[in-house]
């Protein structure tokens, strides 16, 4: 039978095959071949007790692995949603900026959500909407709490795995009961308080939804370090400054401080959001102060060749 490893617990694995969850251990041949089956990996089991509860089995085989992230360590992810609120509390730019650049070098496509659309004021969706339609993300407005505006990101998370992150009191909680219903996580001043006494260190666990549909709550995600990048490079990563490379006055211009830059002209007319110059111009300090030594593997992806 074919499923996939939602939990990995003191050798066990916890094998959810679409309608039911097997407890298995792994058979031997995986620790001969140097091999450790990851959450998120497609397996195949075979059933040993159906009485017993949890029911049981083994793994068998490890169907190949399309990709493997380090932190959280789940293996087959499809894409990255940030989830943040319109309001209360408000947006962190620099944070939503870090995360679609360390998603874009992972080569992992980045949904962005903004939740609590029932708090919001129109003015304040449009220019979310314009800033960040215009560097070329997905885009989308919720309220959790009225599951009619949920259809599209319903239908952006239907038959995939996805890593759901965003910081402290925007709806993940609640969105996750939504979508996994069995995952019944605390939401609000409870899971606040549930928090704070516990220890943070938790095991990866993919959350089930309906058709193939799994979530990865992953709080520690949000402290994203920019890896492996010149702060040179940072522009490529802004995908509306695209269309003025190479018409500024000078070859290689970073467009920060140098006469005859293009990207500073659009950005005085208006063509360039400001929240977006403004990020790119801290990260790019923040890039080019870097210590040498500090490149950090700890968010990296390791591609399964
Ligand atoms: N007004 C409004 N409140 C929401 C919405 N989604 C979540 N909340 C509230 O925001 C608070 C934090 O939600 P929670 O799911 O615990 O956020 P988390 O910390 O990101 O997991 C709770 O009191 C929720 O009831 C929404 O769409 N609109
Ligand atoms: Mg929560
Ligand atoms: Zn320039």
């Amino acid at each position: 039978m074919r499923g996939k490893i939602i939990k990995s617990i003191a050798g066990f694995y916890e094998v959810h095959t679409g309608e039911d969850i097997y407890r298995c251990r792994a058979r031997g041949v995986f620790r001969a071949l140097g091999v450790k089956p990851l959450v998120g990996d497609d397996v195949e089991i075979e059933v040993t007790d159906t009485v017993s509860v949890p029911m049981e089995g083994n793994v068998v085989r490890l169907y190949p692995r399309r990709n493997e992230l380090v932190r959280p360590n789940v293996a087959n992810v499809d894409q990255a949603l940030l989830i943040f609120a319109i309001t209360h509390p408000a947006p962190s730019y620099n944070m939503l900026d870090r995360f679609l650049i360390t998603m874009h070098q992972k080569e992992l496509p980045a949904v962005l959500c903004f939740n609590k659309q029932d708090l919001a004021t129109e003015e304040e969706i449009r220019e979310l909407r314009e800033t960040y339609e215009s560097c070329g993300c997905k885009v989308l407005f919720v309220s959790v709490l009225s599951p009619e505006t949920l259809g599209g990101l319903r239908e952006i998370l239907r038959g995939k795995t996805t890593v759901l992150t965003g910081p402290s009191g925007v709806g993940k909680s609640t969105l996750i009961n939504t979508i996994c219903p069995g995952a019944r996580m605390e939401t609000g001043e409870l899971s606040r308080k549930i928090s704070r006494g516990k220890n943070t260190t938790r095991h990866v666990e993919l959350l089930a939804g309906e058709e193939d549909t799994y979530l990865v709550d992953t709080p520690g995600f949000t402290s994203l370090y920019l890896m492996n990048m010149e702060a040179q490079d940072l522009r490529h990563y802004y995908s509306e400054f695209d269309e003025y490379e190479g018409k500024c006055r000078f070859d290689g211009c970073v467009h920060l401080r140098e006469p005859g830059c293009a990207v500073r002209a659009a950005l005085e007319e208006g063509k360039i959001s400001r929240i977006r110059y403004k990020n790119y111009s801290e990260l790019f300090e923040e890039l080019k102060n870097r210590k040498p030594d500090y490149s950090s593997k700890k968010s990296g992806m390791r591609s399964k060749t």
